[in-house]
C-alpha cells in the first residue's frame, strides 16, 4: 500500500521513456449492488473494495492503480447511483456526498464502465441510469455482470438492450464473482487510456492509506453481521494505528451509530455481538496487512451524523 509522500516523482518507476505507454483513469459506476466493487477486486486480483450482499456498501470513491510495463489504469470504484429525488429533504447529506463522489469520478475519468446486474430487468435499469448514459462525456462500455445467473439467450437479449444505447461503445458480459471474462473489461479499459507516463509509481496500488482500508473492513463486517437500518447508521473511525516492532500492531477503532438503541444492538447481550464483530474484522485485517493485530473497538453515539456536514467532514465523507 502506498501513501503519497516523498516517493512521488522519484524517477524511472514512472516509465517515462516508453512512447507507447498508456495511463489514465477509468470510472466504475452503476446501480447499488451491481457488482462494481467485486469487479474492481477481480481486476486488481486482490480485495481492495468491500463487498456485501446489501446495497449501498461502498460510500467513498475507491482508487486502485492496476499497472503493467506498458500501462497504468487507475480505476475509480464508486457508490451506487441512487434514484433521483424531487425533494432534496428525501436524501441524507451522506447520500448527497456519495452522489457527488460518483459525479466527480465520472468527470475525472478518461473512460467509463457502467456495471449492470444482468439479472435485473434491463429496460428498467436503462431508465434508471438514463442520465448516467446521457451525461457521459468519455468512451463508455457496459459491463453486463452476474451472467452466471442467466439462462439460454437471456444474456444476448440483455446485451442487445444496451447495445442500442447511443454512446455505448461495447457491451461486455462478465461474472465478476468468478472472474469470467474480466480480462476483456481490463483490455477495453486499457485501450481507452491516453498515451502518457504513469501517474503513480508502478508499485503503488492505492492512494488510500492502510488505515482507510482497515476502517472499511470493519464496516464490511458490520454490513454482513447486522440487519436492517443498523449498517446504514454506522460509520467507523480509526483513532490509532500503530506498527509495533515488539508484539502485535495496535488498531484502535470507534464505531459510531446514531442512537442508543443501535449501540445496544451492536454490542449485544453481554457484549457478544461486538465480540463476534471484532473477531471477524480482526481476521480480515490481519489477512489484508499480512501481520497480526490487536483490535480495540468502542461504540459511541453521534446523533444524526448522516445529516450533519460537520460530522460527515469529521468522518471523511
Ligand atoms: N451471482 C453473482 N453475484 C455477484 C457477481 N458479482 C457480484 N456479485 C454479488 O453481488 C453483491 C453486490 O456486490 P458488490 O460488489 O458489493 O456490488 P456494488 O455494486 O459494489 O454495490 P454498492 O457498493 O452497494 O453500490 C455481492 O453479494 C456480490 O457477491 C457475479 O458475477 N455473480
Ligand atoms: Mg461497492
Amino acid at each position: 500500500m502506498f501513501q503519497p509522500g516523498e516517493d512521488y516523482g522519484s524517477g524511472d518507476s514512472f516509465s517515462d521513456n516508453n512512447p507507447d505507454h498508456r495511463a489514465g483513469y477509468v470510472a466504475i459506476v452503476g446501480k447499488p449492488n451491481a457488482g462494481k466493487s467485486t469487479l474492481l477486486n477481480a481486476i486488481m486480483r486482490q480485495k481492495l473494495s468491500i463487498v456485501t450482499s446489501k446495497a449501498q456498501t461502498t460510500r467513498h470513491r475507491i482508487i486502485a492503480a492496476h499497472s503493467e510495463d506498458d500501462f497504468q489504469c487507475i480505476f475509480l470504484d464508486t457508490p451506487g447511483v441512487l434514484r433521483p429525488v424531487t425533494r432534496p429533504e428525501d436524501r441524507s447529506k451522506l447520500d448527497e456526498r456519495m452522489m457527488q463522489s460518483v459525479k466527480r469520478a465520472s468527470k475525472d475519468a478518461d473512460a467509463m464502465l457502467v456495471i449492470i446486474d444482468a439479472s435485473d430487468r434491463p429496460a428498467q435499469t436503462l431508465t434508471f441510469l438514463a442520465s448516467t448514459f446521457e451525461d457521459a462525456a468519455v468512451p463508455l462500455a457496459v459491463v453486463l455482470n452476474k451472467v452466471d445467473l442467466l439462462f439460454g439467450n437471456e444474456v444476448e437479449e440483455a446485451a442487445q438492450v444496451f447495445r442500442d444505447v447511443p454512446k455505448v461503445e461495447a457491451v461486455i458480459p462478465v461474472a465478476a464473482a468468478t472472474g469470467h471474462n474480466v480480462k476483456a473489461v481490463e483490455d477495453w479499459a486499457v485501450s481507452h487510456l491516453p498515451l502518457g507516463p504513469a501517474l503513480y509509481p508502478k508499485d503503488t496500488v492505492s492512494e488510500h492509506p492502510e488505515r482507510f482500508f482497515v476502517g472499511e473492513i470493519i464496516r464490511e463486517k458490520i454490513f454482513q453481521l447486522y440487519q436492517q437500518e443498523v449498517p446504514y447508521c454506522t460509520t467507523v473511525q480509526i483513532n490509532d494505528f500503530k506498527e509495533r516492532d515488539m508484539g502485535k500492531d495496535l488498531v484502535s477503532a470507534t464505531v459510531f451509530v446514531e442512537q442508543d438503541s443501535q449501540k445496544g444492538i451492536l454490542i449485544g447481550r453481554g457484549g457478544a455481538a461486538l465480540k463476534q464483530l471484532g473477531s471477524a474484522a480482526r481476521t480480515d485485517i490481519e489477512d489484508f496487512l499480512g501481520r497480526p493485530v490487536f483490535l480495540d473497538m468502542t461504540v459511541k453515539v453521534k446523533e444524526k451524523w448522516r445529516k450533519s456536514n460537520e460530522s460527515l467532514n469529521e468522518f471523511g465523507y
